[in-house]
């Protein structure tokens, strides 16, 4: 398999993630959606990563939509998000509120790296911050409540950790979401546990901002 994007970003490092934890191999195309906007267009209309070509030849766009590919590939057993009940949608509702923050602090990156000084509107950069933090801080409570050494659902490490894991690294990197008012303690700790696993640090790209 092929998988296109670079591991700074969130969504392409929990794609990436998951099928090292799953023992799934695949080549790595490390394109940026700046540099080589148009060789990442070939693979996918919209021109986003990621993008995992299969071994059988088909497309796939969106990470959620790989995900679900990967977990399907490996059968339940092995799957990394529960099957159903109150875990799937605890687990599901976890990833929401991860990919939304990470996606309101990906349009904060781009406010700065595509659009003129001139033509950045700061109200809207703020409510994408406010955004971002407040989804964050749902899940640190929520894992605060739970207990700081519990998995974020069930018994074991799911999708729901790997995916809030990626996004809070990227978000903290990028953004430098921890800081001296805003800890996010539980989270922290959280991403420093999984942070220290092979399939992790073997993905650890820190963010760089993407230029034309
Ligand atoms: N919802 C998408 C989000 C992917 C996304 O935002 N990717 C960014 C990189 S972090 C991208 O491709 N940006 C280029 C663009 O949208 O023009 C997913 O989960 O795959």
């Amino acid at each position: 398999m092929l998988l296109i994007g670079m591991f700074d970003s969130p969504f392409v490092r929990r794609v990436a993630i998951t099928m090292r934890l799953l023992e799934l191999p695949f080549e790595h195309a490390n394109w940026s959606v700046g540099r080589d906007f148009a060789r990442i267009r070939e693979y996918n209309p919209l021109g986003r990563v990621p993008t995992l070509v299969t071994d059988g030849g088909e497309r796939l766009m969106e990470s959620a939509a790989i995900l679900d590919y990967l977990d399907e590939l490996v059968g339940p057993g092995r799957a990394l998000l529960p099957r159903s009940g109150r875990e799937r949608r605890e687990a599901l509702n976890l990833m929401a509120l991860a990919t939304g923050a990470a996606e309101k602090g990906v349009l904060q990156l781009y406010e700065r790296a595509f659009r003129p000084e001139d033509k950045r509107h700061p109200p809207w950069v703020d409510r994408c911050r406010l955004q971002m933090s407040s989804a964050l801080a749902a899940i640190d409570r929520y894992l605060g409540e739970r207990g700081v050494s519990q998995w974020l659902v069930g018994k074991q490490m799911t999708q729901a950790d790997i995916t809030v894991v990626c996004a809070f690294t990227f978000l903290d990197d990028a953004l430098r979401v921890a800081s001296d008012h805003v800890m996010f303690e539980s989270l922290s700790m959280l991403a420093a546990r999984c942070e220290s696993l092979p399939a992790f640090q073997d993905t650890r790209e820190r963010f760089a901002p993407p230029s034309a």
